[in-house]
């Protein structure tokens, strides 16, 4: 088996060795070292034997106790997290109403050790509730960002101090956790990076660099509506904290809060309706998602990818959205390493990989073939901008050192084709 491989590599070095000699001595082939560059370069680099081989079935049993608490002498990194109310420019002249971790769409990246102790201090400067769930990291309960499910949602004014030690590795994110389909589309959403000493992507492809890409899409449309209404909703909801006995009447009502299903069921006996029964009240309404983004920017404003020639990079892709997306990879075959954090069984070499909502894939690329490739969505209405395209989630993977091999390129932007 291992001659075969070897052999089916020296083949194929010297049949592209052979396509280099029938070029001539165009100005192309003197520089166009491609056995030191790739095959030799990329076998001398990569160790599949670094691969962790067996499966384990007690692999998804945390490292650390998850109910652990930070003993006196360990360290602890401090995170200050504001949530408030701003504006996002997605693309130039479309500026969006929304909710800001620390006035940044995505929120900031937080990137520590496996097995570090976190502190989080989230500080509500909005009219609206919010919390923090740690998508993937395996919290003590209490610490899991659910909203009447795990802890109080963080009113205006309100703080709330997250701690957790940062586990499993891998790459994950963190998002709030109330009124979920607005507020997340509306900007409440960052990459979380737990890195490792011990980390197999990095022993088998010792790659130079990475990059962080956290795709999610949004209904404008919907956002500036429902920020509207929330406004108008936060100025009752202000009157009525003035008020504790409406508050107190306004309970369990309006907001549709129950102690357990007993009360609710008992609630209903006694003729209370609740809010699904009634016409249009609810703020989940069919979605219409125009823009579709990169660490919160659309083609042509998103960032590209650098890569050199005989190069590894790591991309880490977060679906921070509501949908799939099909992320395919002109020019190149990758290898697909992680998936929600973790590495896979045996990296698998795709050229186009879902991103499903919620979910991480971490995926190698490795400098091949010299050059500007389109790194995409494949689905046609993600590549659009309010239904123009190109457009979205779009992206390049660009080679710093193509002049080298004689490629030469002229950027244009385009808008409308
Ligand atoms: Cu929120």
């Amino acid at each position: 088996m291992e001659n075969k491989t070897h052999s089916s590599a020296l083949n194929r070095r010297s049949l592209l060795k052979g396509i280099a000699l029938g070029a001539g001595t165009s100005a192309l082939g003197s520089v166009w070292a491609w056995g030191d560059l790739t095959s030799k370069h990329l076998a001398a680099t990569s160790d599949p034997a670094q691969w962790p081989g067996q499966f384990d079935p007690a692999a998804t049993r945390p490292a650390f106790y998850p109910r652990d608490l930070p003993k006196a002498n360990d360290l602890i990194t401090v995170f200050d997290m504001e949530v408030v109310t701003g504006v996002h420019e997605i693309l130039p002249g479309v500026e969006v109403p929304m909710f800001l971790y620390n006035d940044n769409y995505p929120g900031p990246e937080i990137r520590v050790k496996e097995g570090e102790w976190v502190q989080v201090n989230l500080k509500n400067k909005s009219l609206e509730f919010h919390t923090i769930h740690w998508h993937g990291i395996q919290v003590p309960c209490e610490m899991d960002g659910v909203p009447l499910g795990t802890q109080w949602p963080v009113g205006p004014n309100q703080e709330f101090r997250y701690l957790f030690r940062a586990q499993p590795a891998g790459t994950h994110f963190y998002h709030c956790h109330y009124m979920t389909t607005l507020h997340v589309q509306a900007g409440l959403m960052g990459p979380l990076v737990v890195e490792s000493d011990d980390d197999p992507v990095k022993k088998t492809f010792p790659y130079t660099r990475e990059y962080v890409m956290a795709l999610s899409e949004c209904d404008t449309n919907f956002i500036r509506n429902a920020m509207n209404e929330m406004a108008i909703m936060d100025k009752q909801m202000e009157a009525m904290n003035k008020n504790p006995r409406m508050m107190a009447e306004m309970n369990g009502r309006m907001m549709g809060w129950f102690a357990n299903k007993q009360a609710f069921l008992d609630a209903i006996k006694k003729g209370y309706v609740p809010p699904y029964m009634q016409a249009n009240t609810g703020l989940v309404k069919p979605m219409k998602p125009n823009y579709f983004m990169i660490n919160g920017k659309a083609y042509p404003m998103t960032d590209p990818l650098m890569i050199k020639m005989g190069e590894t990079i790591r991309v880490r892709l977060i679906g921070g959205g509501m949908m799939p997306h099909f992320m395919h990879l002109h020019g190149h075959d990758f290898w697909h390493v992680c998936q929600d954090g973790a590495p896979l069984q045996a990296p698998v070499r795709l050229n186009t990989l879902a991103i499903n909502p919620g979910s991480t894939s971490d995926i190698i690329i490795q400098g091949t073939n010299p050059g500007n490739w389109h790194f995409h969505d494949h689905s046609d209405l993600a590549t659009t901008n309010n239904g123009q395209t190109p457009g979205g989630m779009m992206t390049m993977l660009m080679y710093e050192d193509a002049a080298k091999y004689g490629y030469h390129f002229n950027e244009t932007i385009a808008l409308s084709s």
